[in-house]
């Protein structure tokens, strides 16, 4: 089974310019982060392979695995742990094709059926959402909330990762659905400490019975709502 990681920190140097994206590689690492995801959605890719190459550094002395959204391209370049691929990406049997069976392929998927071809085309994890609204992805889409987070995650056979809105705040209730782990953008890359704000999320995960690094429940999901 390939470790993915219960805490997937996206880096983002759009929503703050505090830090740089190796600069919060170094912080989601220092503070136990599970995964890593360089996510830039625009510039120019021979400074995207630098910073990548930078972050794969990092995240690689750490044991923590690097993911590249959307960029096969640079993800190979840097021989990064894998890539992460919305809907309308490159396709994730052609990446799987490029990439190998041992690297990391997740695909965002908005329904079952997504998640399905998905996982038939390679792919390893399934993110899920906006589960709560957020300010941080401009064409997110509505809200999908707990319930439907339960369900999906219920109905999908590989890991599912959360994303949309989650924090400290509501960590706990979204891996109480039976999530295999969480993505952020804002709950780590807009904290005044990005390494104490990852450090708390992967409290809140141990403590929601999830070991933060290979995603293993230690605990059975709270299915109390049921
Ligand atoms: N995909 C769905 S919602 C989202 C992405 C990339 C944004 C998540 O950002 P935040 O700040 O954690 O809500
Ligand atoms: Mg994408």
């Amino acid at each position: 089974m390939k470790r993915i990681g219960a805490l997937h920190v996206l880096t983002d140097t759009v929503l703050q310019s505090r830090h740089t994206h190796v600069e919060l590689a170094r912080l989601a690492v220092a503070g136990g982060a599970g995964a890593v995801q360089f996510r830039q959605k625009s510039g120019n890719t021979r400074e995207m392979i630098e910073t990548a190459g930078a972050m794969r550094e990092i995240c690689a002395r750490a044991g923590v695995p690097l993911v590249v959204n959307d960029r096969v391209d640079v993800a190979i370049a840097v021989e990064a742990d894998g890539v992460h691929l919305g809907q309308d990406d490159f396709p994730v049997a052609m990446a799987r094709g490029l990439l190998g069976a041992g690297r990391i392929v997740g695909v965002s998927a908005g329904n079952t059926d997504e998640a399905r071809q998905g996982i038939a085309d390679g792919a390893d994890y399934v993110g899920f959402g906006p589960v709560f609204p957020t300010g941080s992805k401009s064409d997110a889409g509505e809200a999908q909330g707990l319930e439907k987070l339960a369900d999906f995650a219920r109905a999908v056979r590989a890991p599912v990762i959360a994303i949309g809105g989650i924090g400290a705040g509501n960590a706990a209730g979204v891996i109480g659905t039976g999530t295999y782990g969480i993505a952020v953008i804002s709950a780590v890359c807009c904290q005044p400490d990005p390494e104490a704000a990852t450090r708390n999320l992967c409290d809140l995960i141990r403590e929601s019975g999830i070991r933060v690094h290979d995603g293993q429940r230690v605990r059975p999901p709270d299915r109390s709502r049921d």
